[in-house]
């Protein structure tokens, strides 16, 4: 198949592949408003927050402890969703409130087949550069049976023949059906406790959305994450053990962000208002869903809350070849765009700064009706067009048909997203200690880097960009960019990612002192490995003087002046290494690393770049004297400066001079005592500065200078005023 995908390639050009890129227009309601609203004390009654933004509540329902969702009328009967907005924000009692949107399933319309094919996309095949290799990685880890990954979709076919309720051997366990709104929920009914999916259809007039046939979109999204494997029978899952929670959150026209994030602290072990709590919570959610909007204060007041507990959110990028939906462009989360078999992006992926890396979303390379889909993601679906067929064996096809079947061709990166996720299980089932934010870096530093042309295309498509705007849209393929900018930091690769989790994590406890005691003691190894050795070295422009520094604790003499860096390097017993910094000042000693490898918090800003410079006050004698300076960075990978005096670089003949390595000479007169400014400008940020003052004073007997004081003051406050000018320094 994927020889003769090759030749295909060469003849038909990407541009007349397959490209479903769907959108969602915003729909309106009938005057209500629905909103979601956090409170700032759980004492405060949300119908009193309503009353007071003179609105009339319809209904309201709390999600959790502080955050309702509520109907409303709005105060004047055309006022918009933006005004009632402003009018809960308003009140000192709102922390936020934000629209309560719907999201839809990241699938594209299907046409096509059904086949038993060859499930490509996780197998290492060369003409294949997208596939993720997870065919080598299970030779490593399988997954662990008692990992959890949550699937927050349309619900689940429990009784697929290769998927399966794990009370029944299989790999679904109970979850719950999130869907407040009947209509939506399409069961007869509100929230339950059965996840199973009765289907989305939509039938032309039903709904404010487009007619379509089911799409059984969490039943295909969970067979990627995990179907029966090793089982002879229908697919492989990129997990052969976790289990999947599914999590019913979209229903017929998709559903609401409410009931969204409410499944989402349900997946992960948080209590819910009116829900039982989940048994099982999930290590690693994945989201195949979105639409357009900014991310809401919502949801990153959520997937805040999850990362600080090491749960992992995996979320599509969307399929309008546009800029990256929400929640994907939220910062927190594991952004997937999708990529062709080829690597270059398929051309309904969205795309952006937002993505943290591709993988494959499926892609035909034909067009018409018979012929082959050759790159579809194939995984479990059921037949029925409406209501499901019961015990249905039934699978993704190969083959592009004339209407919108059951069983075509699977395309969308709702399928990229899950790829991801199950690698990710794999991951944490290599090394469970690994936060959301290291399993972030490390799905990044195993991913493959983009190839930079499509192989077999005689006319290449153009470098993917980042979108300028909301009409920038790149809906045909691209090659995906190296800086990281457009399709994430590489094509995502299982065996590369499990093989960084296996590294361990060091850890690094800070005590101060006279001198400071840094251990990495509680630094942990992958499974089945232990730390066998550590080693401690100075890393900075700046020497730190450390000793015991092969130990698991040494010690650190602070510098007196200017920061300096250590690191240290712990090696388990299969001789895989990480490290951690540690910057140390005259004052204080901070690491980015956790003090202990089990903790699973995690930061998602990095370090703000510091630059020192020393001795922090000097004094030279016009006319002869020079000073030597030294600038110490710390957080930053290129340490270099540009020395400037009163905020000219290199000085000149009146402030005196300071040469590329630090060496201030002083100006051959001045009329009296005075001060001159020196900077150290950060050359890879030069909003980042380190400064000291230096004392000029007059050669005794001098007559007077070029300079006086009163000018260098002068000149000094409008260099100040030009400096504004460039936007605020020093501190970021
Ligand atoms: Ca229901
Ligand atoms: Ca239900
Ligand atoms: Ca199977």
């Amino acid at each position: 198949m994927a020889l003769s995908a090759a030749v295909y390639a060469g003849v038909i050009g990407p541009s007349s592949e397959l490209n479903p890129v769907r959108t969602h227009s915003p729909r309106n309601e009938d005057g209500v408003q629905q909103i979601i609203v956090k409170l700032r004390s759980p004492s405060v009654a949300a119908a009193n927050v309503v009353a007071r933004a003179r609105l009339t509540m319809r209904q309201s329902r709390q999600i959790v402890d502080r955050m309702h969702v509520i109907q409303v009328e709005p105060a004047a009967a055309n006022e918009t969703v933006a005004a009632t907005i402003d009018r809960l924000k308003n009140d000192p009692d709102v922390e936020y409130a934000v629209p309560d949107e719907r999201r839809y399933i990241h699938a594209v319309p299907n046409d096509s087949l059904y086949a038993t094919g060859g499930q490509w996309y996780l197998q290492g095949d060369p003409t294949t550069p997208a596939a993720v290799n997870a065919q080598a990685a299970w030779d490593i880890t399988t997954g662990d049976p008692n990992l959890v990954i949550a699937d927050l979709d349309t619900g689940v076919r429990f009784d697929h023949p290769d998927l399966l309720a794990a009370a029944n051997n299989g790999r679904l366990l109970p979850g719950y059906d999130f869907i407040g709104n009947t209509t939506t929920a399409n069961d007869g009914g509100g929230r339950d406790a059965d996840a199973s999916d009765p289907g989305d259809w939509v039938s032309s007039g039903d709904q404010s959305c487009d007619a379509q046939i089911s799409s059984w979109h969490g039943t295909r999204v969970a067979g990627i994450l995990g179907a029966l494997t090793n089982n002879a029978h229908g697919v492989a899952g990129i997990t052969w053990q976790s289990k999947i929670l599914p999590v019913r959150v979209l229903g017929k026209c998709g559903g609401y962000d409410s009931d969204i994030l409410a499944g989402m602290l349900w997946a992960a072990g948080q209590p819910v208002t009116g829900v039982p709590d989940n048994p099982n919570p999930a290590r690693i959610i994945n989201m195949s869903l979105g639409s357009k909007s900014a991310c809401p204060s919502s949801y990153s007041d959520v997937i805040g809350q999850l990362t600080a507990m090491g749960v992992l959110v995996v979320v599509s990028a969307g399929n309008e070849g546009a800029a990256v939906d929400s929640p994907a462009n939220c910062p927190g989360v594991a952004a997937i765009a999708g990529i062709r078999h080829a690597g270059t992006k398929v051309g309904f992926s969205s795309l952006g700064p937002e993505v943290t890396l591709s993988a494959p979303a499926g892609n035909c390379i034909g067009t018409g009706t018979g012929q082959p889909c050759v790159y579809s993601i194939q995984t479990t679906t059921n037949s029925g067009t409406t209501t499901p067929v019961a015990n249905d064996d039934a699978y993704t096809g190969t083959t592009i048909l004339a209407a919108d079947q059951p069983k075509g061709p699977n395309l969308g990166t709702s399928f990229a997203a899950p790829i991801v996720a199950g690698i990710a299980g794999l991951m944490v089932s290599a090394n469970r200690n690994l936060s959301s934010c290291q399993l972030i870096s490390r799905l990044k530093e195993g991913a493959v880097p983009f190839p930079q042309a499509s192989a077999g295309e005689a006319a290449q498509p153009p470098m993917c960009h980042p979108p300028a705007s909301s009409d920038d849209l790149q809906s045909l393929e691209c090659i995906c960019t190296l800086d990281g900018k457009t399709c994430g930091a590489g094509m995502a690769n299982a065996l590369g990612a499990v093989k960084a989790a296996l590294r361990p994590i060091a850890a690094v406890s800070i005590t101060q002192g006279q001198t400071v005691t840094l251990s990495a003691q509680n630094s942990a190894a992958a499974a089945g490995h232990g730390i066998s050795s550590y080693q401690w070295a100075s890393t900075g422009k700046q020497a730190i003087t450390l000793s015991n520094a092969t130990s698991a604790t040494a010690t650190a003499t602070a510098p007196s002046c200017g920061y300096g860096t250590v690191r240290v390097t712990v090696t388990d017993d299969a001789g895989l290494t990480d490290t951690a910094d540690v910057v140390l000042s005259p004052t204080t000693a901070t690491s980015t690393a956790p003090a202990n490898a089990s903790d699973k918090s995690c930061s998602l800003t990095a370090p703000d770049p510091v630059v020192a410079v020393c001795p922090g006050s000097a004094s030279v004698v016009a006319g002869s004297g020079t000073q030597t300076f030294t600038a110490s960075a710390a957080n930053v990978t290129d340490d270099s400066v540009t020395w400037e005096v009163n905020g000219i670089a290199g000085g000149n003949t009146d402030v005196g001079t300071i040469s590329s390595t630090g060496i201030y000479t002083a100006p051959a007169k001045v009329s009296a005592d005075t001060q001159v400014e020196i900077d150290a400008v950060l050359n890879s940020d030069h909003t980042v500065v380190g400064k000291t003052k230096l004392s000029v004073t007059a050669a005794k007997g001098s007559g007077g200078g070029t300079l006086d004081p009163l000018s260098l003051v002068g000149f000094g406050l409008i260099l100040a005023a030009a400096r504004r000018t460039r936007g605020v320094r020093h501190v970021r």
